[in-house]
């Protein structure tokens, strides 16, 4: 996994560098009390609880990546449920919000601006496939450090445009290759994979890589519905 350095291409001045202090700069500018993604990034480094600095700053094991030869465009089976969502990546706002002190609405272009990881991971399926997969796009531990979990929070849902939906231990969402990804193989992902937004992480079964994410839910105890395939009698953890 490697962060490539953001592009501030048209941003303005103050933007960028309010955005590049997500990656640890610190270069950060005061907030005041909106939901704009804008105003919450100056807030990312208010102290958390142990528990959640532990979780957000101790790394985690990394899973071994693959080099970009090993890369299998072909293996990638699309596999959905049900019809393919087709969302409009302009209008298109992903949500955060449950047991977070500030819930944050944010949109495609916001979330490219932030530090973009490229990552190529093996992507396993219970079905009896796998391939070799690169994956580009927002840590998702970076955006838990701008929503601030609360003390409270130990799970994480995943709503998605088809109706999918999974749940996801905290530790695994703060896992440092568990991926909002926006990119497939260095190519914008495509809609059948998930476009705009999806998961992407070497930890966890194919079937928790949620794709069409359009809202992100901390909670802090699971809910009757543990997952689409989960529901249906399938593993919840369902680890690498
Ligand atoms: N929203 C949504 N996400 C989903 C699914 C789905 O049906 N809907 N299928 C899951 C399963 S079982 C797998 S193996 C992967 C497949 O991802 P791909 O279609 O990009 O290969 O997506 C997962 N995420
Ligand atoms: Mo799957």
């Amino acid at each position: 996994m490697h962060q490539i350095t953001g592009q501030p291409g048209s941003l303005p001045r103050r933007r960028f560098l309010q955005l590049s202090g997500l990656s640890g700069i610190g270069l950060l500018l005061g907030g005041c009390g909106s939901t704009l993604f804008a105003e919450k990034v100056g807030e990312t480094f208010e102290p958390l609880n142990q528990r959640l600095e532990i979780l957000l700053f101790k790394p985690q094991t990394p899973v071994p990546e693959f080099s970009p030869s090993a890369i299998e465009p072909d293996a990638l089976l699309v596999n959905t449920f049900g019809e393919t969502p087709r969302l409009n990546p302009a209008t298109f706002r992903l949500i955060i919000d449950g047991e977070v002190n500030n819930p944050l609405t944010i949109s495609m272009v916001e979330l490219r601006q932030m530090p973009l990881t490229s990552m190529i991971i093996r992507h396993v399926c219970v079905e009896g496939w796998a391939a070799v997969v690169q994956w580009g796009g927002v840590r998702l531990p970076d955006l838990m450090r701008l929503v601030q979990p609360k003390n409270s929070a130990r799970y994480v849902y995943f709503e998605s445009a088809d109706g999918y939906s999974e749940s996801w231990d905290l530790a695994s969402a703060l896992h440092p290759q568990t991926l909002m990804a926006y990119q497939k193989n260095g190519q914008p992902l495509p809609v059948e994979n998930g476009a705009p937004l999806r998961l992407a992480s070497p930890i966890k079964l194919g079937y928790k890589q949620s794709k069409w994410v359009t809202r992100i839910t901390l909670v802090n105890e699971l809910m009757p519905s543990r997952g689409y395939w989960e529901d249906r009698g399938y593993d919840w953890y369902a680890g690498l």
